[in-house]
């Protein structure tokens, strides 16, 4: 599971805390579930900022990352593990770019947000990425392997 190029592909995709607070779960899992893309794995989580800090390891050189780890750890978010064909790359382009005043209005930071430290979701950047945040935000018994009805028509 999880193989990139396959329909097994899966990504790591987290509702932040701004996108919770402001009501906009709903729109977010509804793009992705209408896109056709099946949820494997979903739950409302509050990071203490040592796990948002690991969660953005790699940015933690950066002049933000304080401010992002704050941000990240400031209230509840809803993370999810999202399967299907390159999921990865698709979800980046229903997510819209890192800075929403250059996200294209029909992506979801396009349309629901203005600034970089405010931008409502992640979503994982590559096979490595999401493997590695999949394995961080949930254990193996909380993802459901299971055969959509709708498959045939989506494949
Ligand atoms: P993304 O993968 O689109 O979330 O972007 P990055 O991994 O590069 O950055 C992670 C988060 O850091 C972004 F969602 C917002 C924040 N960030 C800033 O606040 N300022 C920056 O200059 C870059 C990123």
């Amino acid at each position: 599971y999880g193989a990139a190029g396959t329909q097994k592909e899966r990504t790591f995709i987290a509702i932040k805390p701004d996108g919770v607070n402001r009501g906009l779960i709903a729109d977010i899992i509804a793009r992705f579930e209408k896109k056709g893309f099946k949820l494997v794995g979903l739950k409302l989580v509050h990071p203490t900022e040592d796990f948002a800090a690991e969660h953005y390891d790699d940015l933690k050189a950066r002049p933000f990352f304080p401010a992002l780890v704050k941000y990240f750890a400031s209230g509840p978010v809803v993370a999810m593990v999202w399967e299907g064909k390159d999921v990865i790359l698709t979800g980046r382009k229903l997510i819209g770019a890192t800075n929403p005043a250059d996200a294209a209005v029909g992506t979801i930071r396009g349309d629901y947000c203005i600034i970089m430290g405010r931008n409502i979701i992640h979503g994982s950047d590559g096979a490595d990425s999401a493997k590695h945040e999949i394995s961080l935000w949930f254990k193996e018994n909380e993802i459901a392997d299971w055969e959509s009805a709708v498959h045939k028509w989506t494949y």
